[in-house]
């Protein structure tokens, strides 16, 4: 039976059948050496050539990444490890093609474009993989944390007839005689369900934004983790998200050494309270670095550098302007919403907000924003029968990995990534 290689260590003096990726092959004239990877590990197996003939003949010109069962003894030996496999059998299951486009044990650096169109085997590279299980922790921690405070996961669809966040931002699809889009957000469904009387929903899954630019924190195509909570103010759900993201971080922690050290990445600790910036406090700030720039504007990039980038924690900016949020945010008072953003220095991790909940006040809302109530009417309708005052967020998986990981590109969290100019692999 197969054992996985990091479980080769605790079966010295034993048989194990090992499988995986013969990564290097050294010959000696004697003896010859596979490095064998598979996802736990490398481990080195030894054949001496003496009685194997044949079989070391065949290995010699095996090429790398050819895929292996090996089975033999694990013993102590002089290896790095301190263990190695003395192989008996041993199959080829699997020959690789030569040469390589990419070299996977390889020191030299493959440029990104180059890796990601090689994807499979830049992902066989152990610090690859290791950022995509620490995004698995991440994504499961998030889940057990919601299933744990009672949150129900809801699945909504990804075909629909509206824009949520913008639409100049939507990939239009032929839906039969009909124009439909693919889901920038699931705003609009997570809402209804609160009039549906779900209470607390959740849902993680892809979102879609035909964003034209290029730069290295947007895709095209990522993760939204989706929250929504009825009667909750947006104070309620910052307490919220402040501890998934520390319950996401302590995760990481305890059951990703490995990964961390692998990456050379501190493990990350937030021991400390995350503050609530007004955004006119912001402005404050960013007028204080010397920027030109007044109550009312958007929070350009430079703002977000020149303030946020002195700021290495997360943090939430808190009572946006009205005019720069969306038509479904709680205003706050005439100027300002009960719209907030969480920020880990300059960069944005989460949009969230207490939501109108007065059928009223939406409608007006849409049509101050130049949007026509009629063509939202699945969604008004919601509002007019009974709708809880509710509140909730989204976070963006791809870029709580990059933070979590110190990893200034996008692209390298997010498996295969969909930008500007990428639809394969
Ligand atoms: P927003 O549009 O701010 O809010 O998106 C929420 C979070 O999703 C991530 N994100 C992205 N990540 C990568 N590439 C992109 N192009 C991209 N766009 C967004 C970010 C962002 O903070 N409906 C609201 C959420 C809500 O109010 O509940 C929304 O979608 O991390």
């Amino acid at each position: 039976m197969r054992v996985l290689i990091r479980e080769v260590k605790d079966r010295i003096g034993s048989e194990v059948e090992i499988s995986g990726w013969a990564q290097n092959i050294r010959v000696l004239s004697s003896v010859l050496f596979i490095e064998l990877r598979d996802v736990s590990g490398t481990v080195q197996g030894v054949l001496l050539r003496k009685g194997n003939e044949e079989l070391f003949d065949e290995l010699k010109g095996l090429p790398r990444e050819s895929v292996l069962t090996i089975s033999g003894e694990a013993v102590k030996s002089q290896a790095r490890i301190g263990y190695e496999v003395q192989i008996k059998h041993l199959e080829i299951l699997n020959r690789a093609e030569t040469p390589l486009p990419l070299g996977v044990v390889d020191k030299i650096e493959s440029d990104i474009e180059t890796r990601l169109e090689n994807r499979f085997l830049d992902l066989r590279r152990p610090e690859v993989l290791a950022i995509f299980k620490v995004q698995s922790t991440i994504s499961n921690s998030i889940r057990d944390y919601f299933v744990r405070k009672g949150f129900i996961e809801i699945h909504s669809p990804k075909i629909v007839a509206a824009a949520t966040e913008g639409g100049t931002d939507l990939f239009p699809v032929k839906y039969f005689e009909r124009n439909a889009y693919l889901s920038q957000s699931p705003q609009l469904y997570k809402e209804i369900m609160m009039s549906a009387g779900f209470d607390k929903v959740f849902e993680i899954a892809p979102a879609f934004r035909a964003e034209e630019h290029n730069t290295p924190r947007h895709l095209n195509e990522f993760t939204s983790i989706d929250m929504e909570m009825s009667f909750a103010s947006d104070e309620d759900v910052m307490d919220v998200l402040e501890d998934v993201i520390k319950a996401a971080a302590q995760s990481v922690s305890s059951l990703n050494e490995r990964e961390l050290e692998i990456l050379g990445v501190e493990k990350p600790s937030l021991g400390y309270r995350f503050r609530r910036i007004t955004y006119s406090e912001y402005v404050k700030m960013a007028i204080d670095a010397g920027i030109e720039i007044k109550d009312g504007d958007d929070l350009s990039t430079p703002v977000l550098k020149a303030v946020g980038g002195k700021i290495n924690q997360f943090y939430f900016i808190t009572r946006w302007p009205r005019v720069l949020k969306p038509f479904y945010v709680q205003p706050y008072d005439d100027t300002y919403s009960k719209g907030f953003d969480l920020q880990y220095g300059e960069l944005e991790i989460t949009s969230g907000a207490q939501r109108v909940h007065s059928p009223h006040i939406l409608i007006d809302n849409l049509r101050s924003k130049g949007l026509s109530p009629e063509s939202f009417s699945f969604y008004v309708n919601a509002f007019r029968y009974g709708m809880p005052p509710h509140a909730g967020w989204a976070i963006g998986l791809e870029r709580l990995t990059m933070v979590l990981l110190n990893i200034p590109n996008i692209r390298e969290t997010t498996l295969f990534p969909r930008d500007r100019t990428r639809v394969t692999p």
